[in-house]
C-alpha cells in the first residue's frame, strides 16, 4: 500500500527536506502552500522535487481550505509544519501568529476528530516553549515558560495536540525541535543572515554585519536530520512527545566567529552590535537533551556545530558566486529588498553585467 502524507508549510525550510525523505520512502506526498502574489517554490526547485509533489492551496487560518486539503489528500499522516515561524515578527503580529501557530493545529485536530479516520498528526513544537527556564539541558519534563507571542501560540498547539491524543485517542505527537538550520533557512534567521553576509563580505559586496543580541545561546542542528526524527515519531506504536536537539549550545557571537573564520576573516572587524535588532524579550539559553529520542527512536544528531557552520557558509558562497557568474538558479536573495539593493549597486558599479572585475575577484578567491 502506498502511504500518503500531507505536509503543511511545503514552501518553508523543513517541508522540502521532509518531502524528499518521504518520497525516498515511497510515499505519495501532498504539500499545502499559501497563494501569494509571487510564487515561492525556490526550495522545492532547489531540491529538484517540485514535480513529484501534489500542491494544494490552503491557509492555516482558513478551516475550509484545510478540510479541502485533507479530503483531497486523504492522508495517513499529516505533518503540520506551517507557521509564522519568525519569533521577532511575532511581537509585531501577535494575533496573526496566534491564529496560525496556535489555532491552526486545533483546526487539523478537529478535522481528524470529525472525519473519524485513522490519520496520524505531527505538530511542529519548539524549544522556544522553554523560554525563560533556568533548567539546562531541557528535556520533555522541563516546565515550559514561553517568552514570546510565538512561543505562547505554540504552547497552545502543543497542549491541544496532547489533549486530543489523550481525550480522543488520536495518534498526535509533538516534536519539540531545537533550532535547526540548513542552506534552505530563511534569510531573516540569524544563522543564514550571518553566513549570507560572510559570503558577501568575502566577495566585496557588503562592508559590515549588524546583529542584535550576540550573547544568546542556541542548540543548533542540521535540518535534514531533524525531519528524519519527525518521520520516526510517526512510525512508533504509541504517539508521544520528543525533544530533538544536539545537546550542545553556542552563542550567536560564537556562530559569527566560526562563520567568518570559515571564510578566512576576523569577525571582530565586520560585526557591529545594533540595539535596534534586540527583541522586546529574548530567550537567552537553550540546550536540549535528546536522550529520550536516542533511546526510543534510535535518533542521534551527526553533523557537528563546526560542520554545520562551514556547510552554510559554503552554500552561500557558492550561490553568490553563481549569481555573479551570471547563472540563473532558484534562490531567495532576489526576493529581499536588502539583497536586491546590493545586487543592483554591484551591477551599476561594474557596468551592464556583474562580470569582468568580479569574475577576476572570484578567480583570486578560488586561488585562495
Ligand atoms: P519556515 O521556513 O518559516 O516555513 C514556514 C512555512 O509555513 C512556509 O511554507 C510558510 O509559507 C508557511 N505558512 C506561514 N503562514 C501560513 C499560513 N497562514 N497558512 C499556511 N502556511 C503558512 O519554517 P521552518 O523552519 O521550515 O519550520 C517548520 C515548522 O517547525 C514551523 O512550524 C516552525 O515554527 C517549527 N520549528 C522550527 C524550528 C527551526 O529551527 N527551523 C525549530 C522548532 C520548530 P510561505 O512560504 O508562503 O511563507
Ligand atoms: O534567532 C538572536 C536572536 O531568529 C536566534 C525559529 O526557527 O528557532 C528559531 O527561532 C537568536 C535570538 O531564531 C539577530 O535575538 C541576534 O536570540 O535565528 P533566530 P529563534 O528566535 O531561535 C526556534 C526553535 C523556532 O521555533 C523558530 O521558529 O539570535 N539574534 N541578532 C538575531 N536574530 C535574528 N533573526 N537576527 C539578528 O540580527
Amino acid at each position: 500500500m502506498v502511504k500518503r502524507a500531507l505536509i503543511t508549510g511545503i514552501t518553508g525550510q523543513d517541508g522540502p527536506y521532509l518531502a524528499k525523505l518521504l518520497l525516498s520512502k515511497g510515499y505519495k506526498v501532498y504539500g499545502t502552500y499559501r497563494r501569494t502574489s509571487t510564487p515561492n517554490f525556490w526550495r522545492l526547485q532547489q531540491l529538484g522535487i517540485i514535480h513529484r509533489i501534489t500542491l494544494i492551496p490552503a491557509d492555516l487560518s482558513d478551516m475550509s481550505s484545510l478540510l479541502e486539503a485533507v479530503t483531497t489528500a486523504d492522508p495517513h499522516e499529516i505533518y503540520n509544519l506551517a507557521a509564522q515561524s519568525f519569533v521577532g515578527n511575532s511581537f509585531d503580529a501577535p494575533l496573526l501568529t496566534t491564529e496560525i501557530d496556535g489555532s491552526g493545529a486545533t483546526r487539523f485536530l478537529e478535522i481528524i476528530r470529525h472525519l473519524g479516520k485513522n490519520i496520524k498528526f505531527y505538530q511542529a513544537s519548539t524549544s522556544e516553549l522553554y523560554g525563560a527556564t533556568r533548567q539546562s539541558p531541557q528535556n520533555e519534563n522541563t516546565p515550559f515558560s514561553p517568552n514570546s507571542p510565538y512561543a505562547a501560540a505554540k504552547l497552545y498547539s502543543f497542549h491541544m495536540t496532547r489533549i486530543y491524543r489523550n481525550a480522543y485517542g488520536i495518534f498526535a505527537c509533538n516534536g519539540i525541535l531545537f533550532n535547526h538550520e540548513s542552506p534552505l533557512r530563511g534569510l531573516e534567521f540569524v544563522t543564514r543572515k550571518i553566513t549570507n553576509s560572510v559570503a558577501k563580505i568575502k566577495l566585496g559586496l557588503q562592508k559590515e554585519l549588524r546583529l542584535g543580541n550576540l550573547e544568546t545561546k542556541r542548540d543548533w542542528g542540521f535540518a535534514p536530520e531533524y525531519v528524519h526524527a519527525m518521520w520516526l515519531m510517526m512510525q512508533q506504536k504509541k504517539a508521544d512527545d520528543f525533544v530533538i536537539a544536539t545537546g550542545e549550545t553556542h552563542s550567536v557571537g560564537e556562530f559569527a566567529q566560526e562563520a567568518f573564520a570559515a571564510a578566512g576573516l576576523d569577525w571582530r572587524t565586520y560585526v557591529k552590535a545594533d540595539q535596534r535588532l534586540l527583541r522586546p524579550l529574548d530567550v537567552t539559553h537553550l540546550c536540549g537533551d535528546p536522550s529520550k529520542a536516542g533511546r526510543v527512536l534510535d535518533w542521534k544528531p551527526k553533523v557537528t556545530f563546526g560542520e554545520l557552520v562551514k556547510l552554510l557558509v559554503r552554500a552561500d558562497m557558492e550561490r553568490w558566486q553563481k549569481y555573479l557568474n551570471g547563472e540563473i538558479f532558484a534562490w531567495d536573495a532576489p526576493n529581499y529588498p536588502s539583497e536586491l539593493d546590493i545586487v543592483s549597486r554591484t551591477v551599476s558599479r561594474e557596468g551592464k553585467k556583474p562580470a569582468t572585475k568580479i569574475a577576476k575577484l572570484i578567480g583570486r578567491l578560488h586561488r585562495g
